[in-house]
């Protein structure tokens, strides 16, 4: 029997308030053109398109006191709580369409929510080249998309880290991250402190994607809540150059498909981003493309039949 998902609800979040480069707030029309609701409709997913998310434009201004404009990242996060809230209250799983990744702080605060309140545990699978576990003191860029993981850990301003109404939202033993290969002279030693769970590039290369994601996946309680933010710059710029900050060295796209094949069988996805598709930067909407093509492995769709 293939798997049974729940309902799906998708929602846009047209904004680049937190990053470096404009246009990822084109991702969620370029998603939806590539066809995300269609693939996961034919998947047989009950899918409802529950639309964008409004809120202040982009001023397009400097630093102030560590952060680009932190105002308007606020002010976005709290839209994409209260639809993430809303979408979760319903009995749906919320797939949220960036945007740029500073976005997953609602994201992430209001499935943090859900699960205390429901009594779930909560794993997060971060799938990205960069940790983002900035702050305002040692950030290069002041840009918010390098640092919600930090916030979501209750480090950084308390607009932001106070959003899901508890501090912190998580704590860095709920997050895995995979596919790293940039992280800040300053960062490093804050994520060493945290002691986030890193699967970096190299590790990556050295034992293999296979080992990687089991050892990534591990420990997975039953009913645990699988909440997966796929910043698309984890895969290599050559297969997915429609992206803001692309790093080298990235993930190919046979280890994408296993990546999210082995997610699947798990059987535990509950919420998932897919952010930092930037289509001013792509060849003909192929990241976009690429992004729904894993987007129906991480829906079960595989080869043969494995159920
Ligand atoms: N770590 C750098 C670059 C960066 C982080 N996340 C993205 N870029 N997308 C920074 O600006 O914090
Ligand atoms: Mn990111
Ligand atoms: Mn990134």
């Amino acid at each position: 029997m293939p798997r049974r998902y729940p309902p799906v609800s998708i929602f846009g979040v047209p904004t680049d308030v937190g990053a470096g480069t404009r246009g990822a707030s084109m991702g969620p029309e370029a998603l939806r053109v590539a066809g995300l609701g269609e693939a996961l409709s034919a998947r047989g997913v009950d899918v409802a398109d529950a639309g964008d998310v409004v809120g202040p434009k982009n001023p397009w201004r400097g630093p102030e006191a560590g952060y680009r404009h932190l105002d308007e990242v606020v002010a976005w996060n709290r839209g994409v709580f209260e639809t993430a809230s809303a979408i979760l209250r319903d009995g749906r799983m919320p797939v949220m369409l960036g945007g740029d990744h500073c976005l997953a702080i609602g994201s992430i605060a209001a499935v943090a929510r859900h699960c205390r309140e429901a009594g779930k545990p909560l794993r997060v699978l971060w799938l990205d080249a960069h940790t983002d576990f900035n702050t305002s003191t040692i950030t290069p860029s002041g840009n918010v998309h390098g640092m919600p993981v930090a916030c979501l850990c209750g480090i950084g301003p308390e607009a932001l880290t106070g959003i899901g109404g508890h501090v912190p939202a998580i704590v860095p033993a709920q997050v895995r991250q995979l596919g790293i290969r940039s992280v800040d002279q300053d960062e490093k030693r804050l994520v060493k402190e945290h002691r986030l769970d890193i699967y970096d590039m190299r590790y990556i290369d050295e034992v293999g994607m296979k080992r990687a994601m089991e050892q990534a996946l591990q420990d997975l309680a039953p009913g645990t809540h699988l909440h997966v933010s796929f910043d698309v710059d984890i895969l290599d710029p050559t297969i997915a150059p429609g992206t803001g900050t692309p790093i080298p060295g990235g993930v190919n796209y046979r280890e994408a498909q296993l990546i999210m094949e082995m997610i699947a069988d798990t059987g535990l996805l509950g919420s998932l981003d897919i952010v930092e598709v930037n289509p001013a930067l792509d060849a003909r909407n192929a990241t976009a493309e690429l992004a729904v093509d894993l987007v129906e492995s991480l829906f079960g769709k595989s080869t043969l039949m494995r159920d």
